[in-house]
Order: C-alpha cells, then sequence, then structure tokens
C-alpha cells in the first residue's frame, strides 16, 4: 500500500491571495499546500501538489498517480463545471478522490452549480475556506484507512 496523496490544483489558483479575497481569503496557495502537507505528514501520509493551468496537464497527473497514489485531493478551477476529460480521468483512478473548492460553487452563479467532478468523487469539501485543505487531507485518508 502506498501512503502517498496527490493534491492537485486547477486554473488560476496560482493566483490564490492577490485577487477576490471576499470569496477566496487571503491565504496563497503556498500557504494552502502547507496546511494540507502538515496535515498529512502528521498522519503518516506523503503528499506531493501540483498545480497547472492546462488541462491536459492535470488529465496526465491523475493518470501518473494510478500506481504511486493512494488518494487524489483535487481543486480542479473552473475545470470542476465543465471538464469532462478530467471526469473521466479520475473515473479510471482506483483510489481514493476528493474534490475540494474554498468557496461554496452552490451558492455562488448558477453555472458553478454543476460540478463534472463530483459524481467520480468519493466526497466533496466545499464552502470551508482555508479549512478545506485539512478537512480533505482528513477526509481523504480516513477514507483510504478504511478500504485498506
Ligand atoms: O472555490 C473554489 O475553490 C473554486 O474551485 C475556485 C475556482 C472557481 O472557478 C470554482 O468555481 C470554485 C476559481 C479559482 C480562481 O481563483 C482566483 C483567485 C484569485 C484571483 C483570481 C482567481
Amino acid at each position: 500500500m502506498t501512503n502517498r496523496i496527490l493534491l492537485l490544483s486547477g486554473p488560476n489558483l496560482n493566483l490564490l491571495g492577490s485577487r477576490e479575497p471576499e470569496v477566496y481569503g487571503t491565504a496563497t496557495l503556498d500557504d494552502h499546500v502547507g496546511l494540507a502537507r502538515d496535515t498529512a505528514t502528521a498522519r503518516g501520509f506523503e503528499l506531493d501538489h501540483q498545480q497547472s493551468n492546462h488541462e491536459g496537464e492535470l488529465v496526465d497527473a491523475i493518470h501518473g498517480a494510478r500506481s504511486t497514489h493512494a488518494a487524489i485531493v483535487i481543486n480542479p478551477g473552473a475545470f470542476t463545471h465543465y471538464s469532462w476529460a478530467i471526469h473521466d480521468a479520475l473515473a479510471a483512478f482506483d483510489g481514493v478522490v476528493v474534490e475540494l473548492h474554498i468557496s461554496n460553487p452552490n451558492s455562488r452563479e448558477p453555472w458553478r452549480h454543476v460540478s463534472v467532478v463530483a459524481p467520480v468523487a468519493t466526497g466533496s469539501i466545499v464552502g470551508f475556506g482555508g479549512a478545506g485543505y485539512r478537512l480533505a487531507i482528513e477526509a481523504a485518508i480516513d477514507s483510504v484507512s478504511a478500504t485498506q
């Protein structure tokens, strides 16, 4: 069994902390990754992180995790709402998948209410701000532990 978790961050999340603090807070992506890594380490797991603004790079990263990682935690950014390529890649991943959003897309514009990722996720953590990174890693590890 592997004790590695892959955290994936989609488009524009590299800009966190620089704009729209009322929606996304003031923490940077590095801050969130640090919290996720500390949470994983405390439970004996290793965390790898990749951010990309490109759909194909995220698909490749999901494929690459198939034999190396027990879980994927993914904030797909706007790809959440229309990327069937990411949906299909996650469907081919045998491990745990946690969908993560800083904001609650369901309380925002109608086009954000659709997630094409949710149907292939083990579960979703939305609307808890930066704390979601801790909650998502805890949920991923709990789920991995329950299935091993
Ligand atoms: O709430 C989330 O985590 C989202 O995944 C964030 C995405 C959005 O498209 C999803 O509907 C919900 C957008 C991330 C863009 O973040 C920015 C941060 C600062 C400046 C510009 C964009």
